[in-house]
């Protein structure tokens, strides 16, 4: 059984990212067996629950109120609105329900109705998560003993290049809400985005960053970003998409336990691209027609992939030390 490392040195990941690719993958794969059953992925599908009109700043975000992305901006959704979403995204195959917010952090009044949303979906008897900004430490208590079993709060990319895609909140605001869900007892879910514009260093910085976390993050979402059209980062060179399977066997090899998602992105990645995901040691994915606001592959479509690659769904974590 492999060990879990915390101490990792940029030197040390930037070599694992600059490994000839067959050699990278080789030790991704090795590992992932060692810990995963290598043709198991875990499913997971998204809601929006509270739409648009976000007064924060992130430059790929559509829901950002500072841009014009042609997105209609909908208030907190009726709790059996999204009972029934996850009633269909459990009948269509997902074992995990993660419902999203467009806030910068929640009110407190607001956590009352998402503690019953996730209610009602453990209900379903599916795995819950939630996405709702900062969050303050008596909030995230309520969340826990509300019952929810994730919380998604990425760091989405290195500290350095973080001010060049968000101004008005800080990558230590992140760390802190990170920390608050980690001691209260909840899973965290925390990955970032590439191919906005960083650079191999910016790549490698954010891998690092959640491995040398206190605990792993259960989650680790890898998302390619999703250009959106009005948002600032539309129009990014795209990233090779090679460099994407690199970063999905990185993290998989820094977080041999964590389920890595291939998470947004994969609406505009090849079939091969995304098998190559997957033997590079990502073991979990967004399913369902819709990520948040933008388009996801159908579902038929990720049924028939998983039946030409031998893949089957199931899972959860592994308890992390
Ligand atoms: N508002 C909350 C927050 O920012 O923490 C929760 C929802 S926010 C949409 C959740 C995550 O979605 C972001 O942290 C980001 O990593 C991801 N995301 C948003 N827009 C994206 C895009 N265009 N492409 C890829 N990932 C995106
Ligand atoms: C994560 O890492 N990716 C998801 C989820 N966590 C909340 C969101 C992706 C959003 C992509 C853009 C959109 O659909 O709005
Ligand atoms: Fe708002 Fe979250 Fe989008 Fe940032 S990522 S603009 S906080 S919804």
């Amino acid at each position: 059984m492999s060990v879990l490392r915390h101490d990792w040195q940029l030197p040390e990941v930037q070599a694992l990212f600059e490994l000839p690719f067959n050699d990278l993958m080789f030790t991704a794969q090795t590992l992932h067996r060692e810990n995963f059953d290598p043709n198991e992925v875990q499913i997971s599908s998204l809601l929006s629950i509270k739409t648009g009109s976000c007064s924060e700043d992130c430059g790929y975000c559509p829901q950002s109120a500072r841009y014009d992305s042609g997105l209609t901006p909908e208030a907190l959704m009726p709790i059996e609105q999204v009972i029934a979403a996850a009633k269909q995204a459990k009948d269509q195959g997902a074992s995990r329900f993660c419902m999203g917010a467009a806030w910068r952090q929640p009110k407190d009044r607001d956590i009352d109705r998402v503690v019953a949303m996730v209610q009602g979906v453990k209900a379903l008897g599916m795995e819950t998560c939630v996405t709702l900004g900062m969050l303050t430490e008596t909030q995230t208590q309520r969340l826990k003993e509300g019952g929810l079993d994730y919380y998604n709060h990425n760091l989405d990319t290195s500290e350095d290049y973080y001010s060049e895609v968000i101004t008005t909140r800080t990558y230590q605001d992140r760390l802190d809400t990170l920390a608050r869900v980690r001691d209260a007892g909840i899973n965290v879910c925390c990955g970032g985005i590439v191919g906005m514009g960083e650079s191999a260093v910016d790549r490698a910085n954010l891998l690092l960053q959640l491995a040398n976390l206190p605990q792993h993050p259960e989650s680790v979402p890898i998302n390619m970003l999703v250009q959106v059209e009005g948002t600032p980062l539309m129009g990014t060179e795209p990233l090779d998409p090679l460099v994407f399977i690199r970063t999905i066997a990185v993290a998989r090899i820094m977080m041999p336990r964590s389920r890595v998602r291939l998470s947004a992105g994969r609406n505009e990645m090849s079939d091969e691209m995304q098998a190559l995901c997957f033997l590079a040691g990502a073991n979990s994915i967004f399913y369902g027609d819709k990520l948040l606001t933008t388009d996801n592959p159908m579902t038929h479509h990720d049924l028939t992939l998983f039946a030409r690659l031998g893949l089957h769904s199931g899972g959860s974590s592994y308890a992390q030390a």
